[in-house]
């Protein structure tokens, strides 16, 4: 692989692999802004960043129409009504180190930022089929095309089947409500290299792996995309299930993300005075769940309150249409009087009142995916 050309990144990036480029921001630098700056944006790679600067000859092959393939410029996307949408991306590994203190797990170790909320800018999936003839609301095609895959361009090694692939059900990809976005803008800018210029696919409410970048096609099929990542990564085992006794075949690609929560505004372990601590981090569902509210324990989980919650600060103005915010999390803030050693603990319940488990050892999977268990932060005191 060649990772030569790689784009320049920001210096206080937590950089968890190098070659491919895998980096989350620090806790404080991500709570600190309801809109996440591109450059402190997590970045999750599988291999270098492509190099896709022809953009006049750009194009996104659309193929399993009932015609021949269309192919579709960056101009033709752009001429489709622009939408902005506020969305989370968080990838499927987040916390994924803390759920290996526990047991190891294998993947690349993250801490609690590996997601970002940013506007994304671009035409709607469902637009761009409707263009090409697939109706919205489509959930079968006459031909029996049940699903749209995403293929990028980059080369992820041998052993992980090429191109980097993902696919969504068709039904999800023709259904405007659905917010699925072919995106070429961030935060109102050109989506960056890191980010999947010129263009990507954002999925809402859906797990990172799913949202695949640099796209090169996108086909309607008739069963879900065959790509490693959907089909030999990112599937949720039970805790019984090791690397011994894994049949892959028996689950299904994890989609949507549930409910979570983090404090960003503390470390794991702090040393901090006495007296009034700020509690801050973020709160987010998946499946366009909203966040109905986020509980603080002062004590390890004995007693609760509940924290405040402030949202849709710095939403940069962009020209289109806006929709709603409901796939963006939520920050929290909450003070907590500090008198002695103790542990700081955050859970979020959504608006189907779905609940972060308590322990990580009731989620453990062997690929560390969805670590969504109670935060606890631990403080000591000092006199
Ligand atoms: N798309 C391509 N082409 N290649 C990739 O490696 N990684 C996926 C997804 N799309 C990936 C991809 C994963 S696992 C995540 S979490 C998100 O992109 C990360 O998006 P970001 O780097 O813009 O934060
Ligand atoms: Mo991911």
């Amino acid at each position: 692989s060649d990772y030569s050309r790689e784009p320049p990144r920001h210096p206080s990036l937590r950089i968890n692999a190098k070659e491919p480029f895998n980096a989350e921001p620090e806790r404080r630098d991500l709570a600190a802004a309801y809109i996440t700056p591109v450059d402190l944006f997590f970045k999750r790679n599988h291999g270098p960043i492509p190099v896709l600067d022809d953009i006049d000859s750009y194009c996104v092959t659309i193929g399993g129409l009932a015609g021949r393939p269309r192919r579709l410029s960056l101009d033709d996307i752009r001429k489709l009504p622009k939408y902005n949408v506020t969305a989370t991306l968080q990838c499927a590994g987040n916390r994924r180190t803390e759920m290996s203190k526990s047991r190891k797990v294998r993947g690349v170790g993250w801490d609690v930022c590996a997601l970002g909320n940013a506007t994304w800018g671009g035409a709607k999936l469902s637009d761009v089929l409707q263009l090409v003839g697939v109706p919205y609301h489509t959930e079968i095609t006459p031909s029996g095309g049940k699903h749209v895959e995403f293929i990028s361009v980059d080369q992820c090694p041998e052993e992980k089947g090429g191109p980097y692939k993902a696919s969504i059900p068709l039904g999800q990809a023709t259904n405007p409500a659905a917010d699925v976005l072919l995106a070429y803008e961030m935060n109102g800018e050109v989506l960056k290299r890191d980010h999947g210029y010129p263009l990507r696919a954002i999925v809402p409410g859906v797990i990172g792996a799913r949202s695949v970048k640099w796209l090169d096609r996108i086909d309607i099929i008739e069963e879900e995309s065959q790509g490693f990542f959907m089909q030999k990564d990112y599937k949720m085992f039970p805790p019984s299930v090791d690397w011994d006794n894994i049949v892959w075949s028996t689950r299904k690609p994890q989609m949507d993300y549930p409910v979570q929560s983090a404090i960003c505004s503390l470390e794991d372990i702090s040393a901090v005075k006495p007296g009034q601590v700020i509690v801050a981090g973020y709160a987010l569902s998946g499946g366009g769940r909203g966040i109905e509210r986020v509980d603080i324990s002062p004590d390890g989980g004995k007693s609760w309150f509940e924290a405040h919650r402030y949202q849709k600060q710095g939403v940069p103005y962009v020209a289109g249409n806006v929709t709603s915010d409901k796939w963006a999390w939520v920050l929290f803030k909450a003070i907590v009087d500090v008198k002695g050693d103790t542990e700081i603990v955050a859970k979020a319940v959504d608006s189907s009142a779905n609940v972060q488990p308590e322990s990580v050892e009731s989620i453990w999977n062997l690929r560390g995916i969805l670590n969504t268990c109670w935060h606890r932060v631990r403080l000591l005191a000092t006199p």
